[in-house]
């Protein structure tokens, strides 16, 4: 069976990219894969050190990701900071990455900004502590949206770097799984795990600028649709996105030079499970008044059970916290038996 790990930030209310782009690949992956899902509060760190409500918002992700679906008793639900395991990994981590491959991450150049030198150690170091995450459970598939795709390339490139540097004491010590790397098949402690990304959602625009990805961070509330946003307050949202004058071409060429056509359209397919091509066969030579209202109607469809499971479930503080503990132990346990191995592939002395 595949084993499957993501994450999200407690850094704020999550939106419909997060949704589109990660918590419903989260849901549907649960009858094929053993899932854990995690709620990175140590991520989020590297941004803010200091948050007045960290513990409530890691709340808030949980109770989202139970509301959409995910059964914390077949699967891990947990926060990151439960399992010191991660931290610990990440520093193993932290001295085989190279600094040259962090400097690279586009993420770390657009969160760090001009800067650069007065940035956190953690933010340039992030992309160590997410391999730690994944690998620390031998995960083999990674859902996330497109923006992360960036990260589990370093992360296969920390994996391969690992099973290369100590091939010898794997292979010692029996603990090695044969994998194909390009033409080659090598014995690795790491799987080169495959991220999950694709579909018509895998990065939502802002709906006030169709070249900014839909952001937790963006000082505009009406870009984002929040998944705690009330149906009036998704329809204004969807009313006032931006748009061009032109109606809804038939082929998708048409919507190539047009971002935030393509992006409404995108945000509908994935809402309704369809490909991009077949909404624009429904909706051809439409305009945006009709086709708005109808992407309304579908997004309040869709989000307002989940916002109203979300209330229900955080008003139940004590079952949210008891998830938690009770996924944070499970993982533990996971955890523990693959840094016990891999204390013994570096050579640090325990037992
Ligand atoms: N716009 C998006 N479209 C599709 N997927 C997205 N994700 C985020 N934004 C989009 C995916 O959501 C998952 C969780 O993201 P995260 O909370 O770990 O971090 P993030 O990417 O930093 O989220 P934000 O909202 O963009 O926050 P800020 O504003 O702080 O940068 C990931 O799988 C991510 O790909």
């Amino acid at each position: 069976k595949p084993l499957v790990f993501s994450g999200v930030q407690p850094t704020g209310n999550l939106h419909l990219g997060n949704y589109l782009g990660a918590i419903k690949k989260f849901v549907a992956l649960q009858d094929t894969s053993d899932c854990i899902y995690c709620v990175v509060d140590l991520h989020s760190l590297t941004a803010q050190l200091v948050y007045e409500d960290l513990a409530d918002q890691t709340r808030s992700i949980t109770a989202a990701f139970l509301a959409s679906g995910i059964d914390p008793k077949k699967h891990i639900v947990f926060n990151q900071s439960r399992v010191m395991q991660h931290a610990e990994l990440a520093w193993i981590f932290n001295c085989v990455a190279r600094i040259g491959w962090m400097n690279r991450m586009t993420q770390f150049k657009d969160k760090a900004g001009k800067d650069r030198e007065n940035a956190s150690l953690g933010l340039l170091a992030y992309p160590s502590l997410m391999a730690a995450d994944i690998l620390l459970y031998r995960a083999t598939h990674v859902p996330v949206g497109e923006d992360q795709k960036q990260h589990l390339e370093l992360t296969r490139d920390i994996a391969q770097k690992f099973n290369n540097d100590f091939s010898d004491r794997i292979a010692g010590l029996g603990v090695g799984v044969e994998m194909q790397v390009g033409e080659e098949t090598v014995n690795g402690y790491f799987p080169l795990t495959e991220p999950v990304i694709g579909g018509p959602a895998a990065r939502i625009m802002s709906l006030r600028d169709g070249s900014k990805k839909m952001s937790k961070s963006d000082p505009s509330d009406l870009s984002r649709i929040n998944l705690t946003d009330d149906a009036d307050t998704i329809s204004k949202k969807i009313r006032k996105a931006k748009t061009d004058p032109e109606a809804l071409p038939s082929e998708l060429d048409g919507l190539a030079a047009r971002p935030e056509a393509e992006n409404l359209v995108g945000i509908y397919a994935g809402l309704a499970e369809m490909s991009k091509a077949d909404v624009l066969k429904e909706f051809a030579g439409q305009q945006f008044s009709v086709f708005k209202p109808a992407l309304a109607d579908l997004a309040v469809e869709k989000l307002a059970p989940i916002a109203s499971e979300m209330r229900r479930i955080s008003d139940d503080r004590a079952y949210v916290d008891a998830v938690l503990k009770d996924g944070g132990e499970r993982a533990g346990v996971l955890a523990e038996a693959t840094m016990k191995t891999v204390r013994d592939i570096i050579g640090l002395l325990q037992g």
